[in-house]
């Protein structure tokens, strides 16, 4: 092959090279083969294509860029300041340090202009995917002739350990079936993972792969050829009914006369010698952290971004002349403000449930409380893992994302971890309000996409059904017995578990108005009654954790979440009978709960009462509010298959159970 790379964009391209490998040696850690194996292709790429706008990395209709094999992270901190962004070089020689804009791996909120956290590897393939579905689904509600005014394409980078992740295979065949056409994905076809050459365990035929899921694949291209990378990223945006892989051959660490080609480059500084002997290879003779004008001239996108912002700027003014309701809805939309008649709405929407006053499961609960929500709330883009039956997460108002147009809602298939990537690709994006659906137990699928949605604290939403052995016959592999109290493990994490409708209807509000991370609503499968209660109980929902029932000169306080709120207001009747008088606290979140003033959370659980918690999962979470000295009524192993109530029976998690714990303590 014939390298045609022009000898400026050779220049570009070994800038990035001396970046990386220099603030890899600075910091003496780091990635720079990657970062040098992939340099003529973000040339072609941030230097031919990438619509962005350095001055403002926000601007809604830029293009979407993910690294998804996040270790080369300096690959994007050397483009984010090449190309003019606010990523001063002080940053980039800060590489890896503490409160540095340029953590190990991209995170989101760190630098302008990163647009998803990366590094776990596969993820960020699935985020490109709900970013690209984001896209179709604003186009599709918001274009007009004439006015394109959601008009980008996604692009990402991924490696081979991208694409030996099982995620890749969950969220390419979907977007291979929905046709993402706007998303392009650059595929590293180095040949190297960190244990060595991949024949041993990677020897996929990914061009067929990515064609049997109905992609345009273009093979073989030679990655260290701007040209050819150039006229395949341009044969890509062409191809407009299915997503795009460019599989581009390059030599991981291009440059080091020592280290191409071969894993030690992948994952450590190449040494100062080395570093010295591939500045001399390249003909780089700059020294560490400086880039000559002509190249800085080069990169600077500031002028480009500005009028492509600008001239998207003048096509919305046009817009909102012609079509003012849109483009009001518009700005909202993408400024992420709730509508201005939510509060009112949602009020409503809660005195008309607790007028109701229903006994049903919370997953119904819950599916009434998305068709109410949703009739105010546009935005709101639902889905679940092939259980949308099951979950309830269907509407009156839900329409299905095909292969072509719009939509609000995603049968994501049998691919939990995936959605759940997908869901914060679609919250990343902005203009849509995203939730995910599956049953309880297979959270698990899912869990480092949650983990991430709570390190990037993005309004994501999980439903999570089927939550306890009150599932029933299915038996212990679908019986979450651990999975609530994991799930509250993670920082960030909301997790509300309610106990009926009421309750069901404020959790979904709350999701949905949380600005700064992501929730779990944890729902039943089976009816649960529903909870009388006055309006200052009713008013403290929102709070996490309240007084659900009360009495006076109470002995003891049973804090119970969800399913087990009945058991605990059973038991307060019967220990009443026997002169006990007792307070019931309903927890629904005990995050929220956490976060409020001191004076609230005493008032609601007052020292020097002893305490007893019921939940139908692990009982170790509840020693933080129980005490060593208090009870849990939970379930410390797998669960059996059998009816719901036969199982609370035979493990004990009932009303004489509370009852004897309460007696036990006072
Ligand atoms: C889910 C996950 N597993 C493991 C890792 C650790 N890890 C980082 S890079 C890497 C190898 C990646 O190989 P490739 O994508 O080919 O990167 P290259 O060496 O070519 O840059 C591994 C195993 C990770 N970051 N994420
Ligand atoms: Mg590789």
């Amino acid at each position: 092959m014939t390298d045609t790379t022009s000898s400026i964009e050779r220049d570009m391209a070994n800038a990035i090279r001396a970046l990386a490998m220099d603030a890899v040696q600075k910091a003496n850690s780091g990635h720079p083969g990657m970062p040098m194996g992939m340099a003529e292709i973000a040339v072609a790429l941030w230097g031919r294509h990438l619509r962005h706008n350095p001055a403002n990395a926000a601007w809604p209709n830029r293009d979407r860029f993910v690294l998804s094999n996040g270790h080369g992270s300096m690959l994007l901190y050397a483009l984010l300041h090449l190309t003019g962004h606010d990523l001063p070089m002080e940053e980039l020689k800060r590489f890896r340090q503490l409160h540095s804009k340029t953590p190990g791996h991209p995170e989101y909120g760190c630098a302008p202009g990163v647009e998803t956290t990366t590094g776990p590897l596969g993820q960020g393939l699935s985020n490109a995917v709900g970013m690209a579905i984001a896209e179709r689904i604003l186009a599709a509600e918001f274009n007009r002739p004439g006015f394109p005014v959601i008009d980008h394409f996604t692009y990402a980078f991924a490696g081979d350990g991208c694409l030996m992740e099982g995620i890749s295979h969950e969220a390419c065949s979907l977007a291979g079936t929905l046709g993402l056409g706007k998303l392009i994905v650059l595929y590293d076809d180095n040949g190297i993972s960190i244990d060595g050459h991949v024949e041993g365990w990677f020897t996929d035929d990914t061009p067929a792969r990515f064609a049997a899921y109905g992609w345009d694949v273009i093979p073989n291209i030679d990655g260290h050829d701007v040209e050819a990378v150039d006229a395949a990223i341009r044969a890509a945006q062409g191809v407009t009914d299915r997503p795009s892989l460019l599989c581009c051959k390059t030599v991981i660490g291009k440059g080091s006369p020592n280290k191409a080609g071969s894993h030690e480059a992948h994952g450590a500084p190449l040494g100062e010698a080395e570093v010295a002997a591939t500045r001399a290879a390249l003909g780089w003779h700059y020294p560490p952290f400086e880039i000559p004008a002509h190249v800085y001239r080069a990169w600077d996108a500031r002028a480009r971004g500005a009028a492509l912002e600008r001239a998207w700027r003048e096509t919305v003014d046009g817009y909102a002349r012609a079509h003012p309701a849109l483009a009001a809805e518009l700005e909202r939309r993408l400024a992420g403000r709730l509508p201005a008649n939510w509060d009112a709405a949602t009020r409503a929407l809660v005195g008309q449930t607790a007028a109701k006053g229903e006994t049903i499961a919370t997953r119904k609960a819950s599916q009434n409380a998305i068709e109410g929500l949703a009739k105010v709330l546009p935005e709101l883009v639902g889905g679940s893992a092939d259980l949308a039956g099951s979950n309830l997460t269907l509407w009156s108002g839900a329409r299905p994302i095909g292969r072509t147009g719009g939509g609000n809602y995603l049968h994501y298939g049998v691919r939990e971890f995936a959605m759940a990537g997908i869901v914060n690709g679609l919250a990343l994006h902005g203009g849509v309000v995203p939730f995910g659906a599956t049953f309880l137990v297979f959270a698990d699928y899912a869990r480092n996409a949650l983990r991430l949605s709570a390190l990037m604290r993005i309004r994501a939403i999980e439903v999570f059904t089927h939550d306890s052995i009150g599932l029933g016959e299915d038996g212990p592999t679908h019986q979450s017995v651990e999975q609530i109290a994991s799930l509250r493990l993670i920082p960030h994490m909301d997790v509300w578990r309610p106990a009926d409708t009421v309750e069901t209807m404020v959790a979904w509000i709350a999701a949905v108005e949380r600005g700064d991370g992501p929730t779990s609503l944890v729902l039943t499968r089976q009816n649960v009654p529903f909870q009388p209660r006055d309006a200052a109980a009713l008013a403290a929902i929102r709070r996490g954790g309240y007084v659900l029932a009360d009495a006076s000169g109470a002995r003891a306080v049973v804090i119970a979440t969800g399913s087990e709120v009945a058991l605990a207001i059973g038991a307060k009747a019967q220990l009443a009978a026997d002169g006990i008088p007792i307070r019931v606290v309903s927890m629904p979140c005990a995050e929220v709960f956490d976060r409020q003033d001191a004076a609230y959370r005493e008032a609601v659980l007052p020292q020097g009462l002893p305490r007893v918690a019921v939940e139908a999962g692990v009982t170790d979470y509840w020693r933080k509010y129980v005490g060593l000295d208090g009870a849990v009524v939970g379930l410390d192993r797998f669960g059996e298959s059998a009816p719901g109530p036969e199982l609370f029976k035979h493990f004990g998690i009932t009303v004489e159970a509370v009852t004897a714990a309460v007696k036990r303590l006072v």
